[in-house]
């Protein structure tokens, strides 16, 4: 390792619930089997580049706040080893096996897109080299197509065509830079790609604009043979007041509209979920439900501020509750918990990524462990089979099998003099189920 960027730690360690050590892991225990997977492989923690290494603190009011030694040196390659030494120190740190980033938290813009893709690419072999060194991998890349003033209008869903060709040449390149990497996935936040005001806004030429950047991403895929999975990353608004990629629900419109179902997952950020007024669960169930669950973009807002704070996990509760949805889908497949997370402004010192990401890992962690207890004891699922065992009865397989028509139904009701009862549903009585668990 060339030189230590958190001096004076320790790799951070699994010591259980009762350890006062501020910098070790409660619950989060790598190797302890749950649900048939080590905890490490179940989960797939994450580091983000962009706001664990790249970002230094600033915010709209002012300017960065962090020191951030990895972030100094005067040449941009320079800066990019540092930083990425910094990122595989961290992440082995905290025994995190998975990183990911947006090509821009690697190297700048620098002018052409040549000379950009030919820096970005330098930097790249520095980090194939820490990888193969710390055995930590990718779980996904993505282009930025929101920072430079040429997006401002979107990427796709610019009203210039040469924008959308800039940002599809952006992501062919970023796309194949993961492909060499290994990437396990390629993530497409949709950034700009919403509107501010219909005064000046084409809604439905922008909208068929975003399926065929799509597409095109798509068919590139399969065209290099890129074996991971294409994730959309839904948000309601922010930087756009209407984003297009809303939530789950309309993304799956746009892959429906765009003939795209099967070829592009979700990645699901806990804090876009609820900035779009849904529990976190929901939208992961909602993606489960319609099989496009891909992978976890882990942090959480703040109740009282309506904007995307991303801070880190932790509530074990709302984690068991989405540990119990995707274990019932089987598992993480090939996602992972990405930590799109980043530290308050305040906390300036690099030891402070650690408590932060520590303490998101016993969040995830514990709420992985409640979920397996709470579907081991099966009183929650019995309590659900229950509720709708009706539609495993007579009336209900004949309505599911489409047999019955509107006249037929009535007669049922007539002949057999229906009246169906309103039966408790037992909210309160499930809640405390479930808080035994967590
Ligand atoms: C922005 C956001 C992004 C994406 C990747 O809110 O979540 O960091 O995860 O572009
Ligand atoms: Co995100």
């Amino acid at each position: 390792m060339s030189r230590p960027w958190f001096p004076d730690v320790e790799p951070i360690v699994y010591r259980g619930p009762q350890s006062e050590t501020p910098l070790a892991f409660r619950w989060y225990d790598p190797d302890r089997v749950v649900c048939g997977r080590r905890m490490e492989e179940q989960i797939r923690f994450a580091v983000a580049f962009w706001h664990s290494l790249a970002w230094e603190g600033s915010d709209v009011f002012g300017a960065a706040s962090f020191p951030r030694s990895w972030n100094s040196a005067a040449d941009p390659l320079a800066v990019a080893r540092d930083r990425i030494d910094a990122g595989f120190e961290l992440c082995e740190t905290l025994g995190i096996p998975f990183f990911c980033f947006h090509d821009r938290d690697v190297t700048p813009d620098v002018g052409s897109l040549s000379e950009t893709n030919a820096l970005l690419d330098r930097a790249l072999e520095h980090l194939e080299r820490g990888m193969e060194r710390s055995g930590r991998r990718l779980l996904w890349g993505t282009a930025n197509l929101f920072g430079h003033p040429r997006y401002a209008a979107g990427a796709a869903t610019n009203p210039d065509p040469e924008v959308f060709a800039f940002a599809a040449a952006q992501v062919k390149h970023c796309l194949e830079a993961t492909h060499r990497l290994g990437g396990a996935n390629y993530v497409l936040w949709g950034g700009r790609e919403g509107y501010e005001t219909l005064l000046h806004t084409d809604l439905r030429r922008e909208l068929d604009q975003l399926g065929r950047f799509l597409v095109l991403v798509v068919e590139h895929k399969h065209r290099i043979g890129f074996p991971g999975t294409l994730l959309v990353e839904p948000k309601p608004f922010e930087p756009t007041k209407h984003q297009y990629d809303f939530d789950a629900a309309a993304v799956l419109a746009l892959l429906q509209r765009y003939d795209l179902v099967g070829e592009v997952a979700l990645n699901i950020e806990v804090n876009h979920a609820t900035l779009a007024g849904h529990d976190f669960t929901h939208e992961i169930a909602y993606a489960v439900a319609n099989g496009i669950f891909g992978s976890i973009d882990a942090n959480r807002g703040d109740p009282r501020l309506g904007w995307d704070t991303d801070q880190f996990p932790d509530d074990p509760l709302e984690w068991a509750l989405a540990w119990r949805e995707i274990l019932g889908a089987g598992g993480m497949g090939t996602g992972g918990c990405n930590f799109d997370a980043k530290l308050r402004r305040q906390s300036v010192d690099p030891v402070d990524l650690l408590h932060a990401h520590v303490g998101g890992m016993d969040a995830i962690a514990r709420g992985l462990l409640a979920a397996e207890a709470l579907m081991a004891d099966g009183t929650l699922d019995r309590a659900v089979a229950e509720r709708y065992a009706g539609w495993e009865g007579e009336l209900g397989r004949s309505i599911r099998a489409g047999g019955l028509g509107l006249p037929d139904l009535e007669r049922i009701v007539l002949e057999r003099r229906l009246s169906p009862q309103p039966r408790s549903g037992g909210q309160e009585r499930l809640e405390n189920l479930v808080r035994r668990f967590v």
